[in-house]
């Protein structure tokens, strides 16, 4: 039975926060819009938990979206942005410390030749399009229902995550001549794909595209469909883009790259990277074949810019993060594998146990349960989970203490740092909250 916890302090923040920033959030997907109820306020994190600021512990199944893959305050990581601090933040000047991340990202994703560091995953996918325009000289660009490549206005289109959790369909302020170069297609239909470059001969510039899914939920490229993607856009001489953002350093050390390497027909021209690579710090990336990189400013005619790239505190604890992510690849993907598969696996059982349908999408250490009995291969199959089940299923793990991501349209995520005790305190609560 859980105790029922107390959020006293936490509604306390909420309304004082809710008098300056609006839904008293700085990202919507905080603001527990999909699934009721307020949010608590983090005050600190460890390991595989979060503590609010009324003392609850939980286990955190969400990982601040992504990044905290070693587990939350990593000592490594810790240790090398105190040290930077005491050097001042930022410099507006170039440091060695980018080109000794450049050299680690490098070797998790040999396919990017060059790359240049923004400050977030959105940064990173609108200046890739922007480059894949310029480079190809060609307008459209194609992206697929239920991928999120964050926030920039040519690519809010049909997208995932919190345009999905909100249901709208790509956002107000967005004119329609912004987006009318973006073609939004299903996912995992090659058909599709065809289809725009014969109606759009020559005037496509790229195709982005998360290569697993997770903002629409978790979901697999089907067999062949990767492949597929590169030789259309080798044939037609438009630029495949992969966006790594999430899956990155998770799925494997070189990610999504690494894990399908045998089925892709050839690399990505670009990749864009986030989250992971900035070890909780804000680092976007976006690289690939130095031909096209190299038509970057001050090289080339491609403009693209910003104050905070590369910053040293950033480029710090994306070091630690990635040095510690290649030093114990042999242990840390094979214990992201167990760990994961006995938490969405269990879960799954239970939820079948008490007739409960759930589809479960996992690869690694990503996973979404789908409240839906269907096969989940595209944003349409997504669409059909019962949303306010998974609401009442959030609510209950919470108050058990596991706190899961706050949409069905999202994915959760597991560190490093979660082990046996955190698979038993997760199926625990979910034993309890799928009775309820
Ligand atoms: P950011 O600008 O949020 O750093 O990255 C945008 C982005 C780009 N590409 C992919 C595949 C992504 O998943 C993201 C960001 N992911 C969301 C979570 N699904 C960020 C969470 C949020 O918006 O608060």
């Amino acid at each position: 039975m859980s105790m029922a916890l107390s959020f006293a302090r936490s509604a306390e923040l909420q309304r004082r926060a809710e008098r300056f920033l609006p839904g008293g959030v700085d990202s919507p997907v905080r603001a527990f819009g999909a699934v009721g109820g307020h949010p608590p306020f983090v005050e600190s994190a460890k390991g595989a938990y979060l503590i609010d600021a009324d003392g609850n512990r939980f286990v955190d199944m969400f990982g601040s979206w992504g990044p905290m893959l070693l587990g939350h305050a990593f000592p490594p990581a810790v240790a090398a942005i105190r040290e930077a601090a005491g050097k001042s933040a930022s410099f507006g000047a170039s440091t060695a410390s980018e080109a000794d991340l450049a050299e680690l990202v490098q070797r998790c994703y040999p396919s990017m030749e060059k790359m240049r560091f923004v400050s977030s995953g959105t940064e990173a996918c609108m200046s890739a399009i922007r480059l894949a325009r310029g480079f190809t000289g060609r307008p459209f660009v194609i992206k697929f229902e239920g991928c999120y490549h964050g926030h920039a206005d040519a690519l809010l289109v049909k997208a995932g995550s919190g345009v999905a959790t909100f249901g709208i369909p790509g956002s107000a302020g967005v004119p329609a001549e912004t987006v009318m170069h973006t073609l939004a297609l299903p996912y995992n239909d090659l058909a599709a794909v065809e289809a725009a470059f014969d109606a759009y001969p020559e005037q496509i510039a790229c195709v982005i595209l998360e290569p697993v899914v997770g903002n629409a939920g978790t979901i697999l490229p089907e067999p062949g469909y990767l492949a597929g993607l590169r030789a259309i856009t080798r044939k037609q001489g438009a630029l495949l883009i992969f966006d790594e953002v999430m899956v990155g350093f998770r799925l494997a050390a070189g990610g999504a790259q690494e894990l399908f390497a045998n089925e892709l027909g050839g690399l990505p021209d670009l990749t864009t990277l986030g989250k992971i690579v900035g070890g909780g710090l804000p680092v976007g990336v976006f690289g690939g074949r130095a031909e096209i990189m190299d038509f970057l400013a001050p090289l080339g005619p491609v403009y693209q810019a910003g104050t905070l790239s590369g910053n040293p505190l950033a480029m710090a604890a994306g070091i630690a993060a990635l040095s510690a992510l290649l030093a114990g690849r042999a242990e840390i993907y094979p214990k992201l594998e167990r760990t994961t598969a006995a938490i969405a696996n269990g879960v799954a059982r239970l939820a079948a146990e008490q007739g409960i349908a759930l589809t479960t999408n996992r690869v690694g250490s990503m996973f979404t349960w789908f409240f839906t009995p269907e096969k989940v291969q595209d944003f349409a199959t997504a669409a059909t989970s019962d949303t306010e089940a998974f609401a009442r299923f959030h609510r209950g793990m919470l108050e058990r203490g596991v706190w899961l991501p706050p949409s069905q349209y999202e994915a959760a995520f597991v560190s490093a740092a979660h082990g046996d005790a955190e698979v038993e305190l997760v199926l625990e609560a979910a034993r309890e909250a799928l009775k309820a």
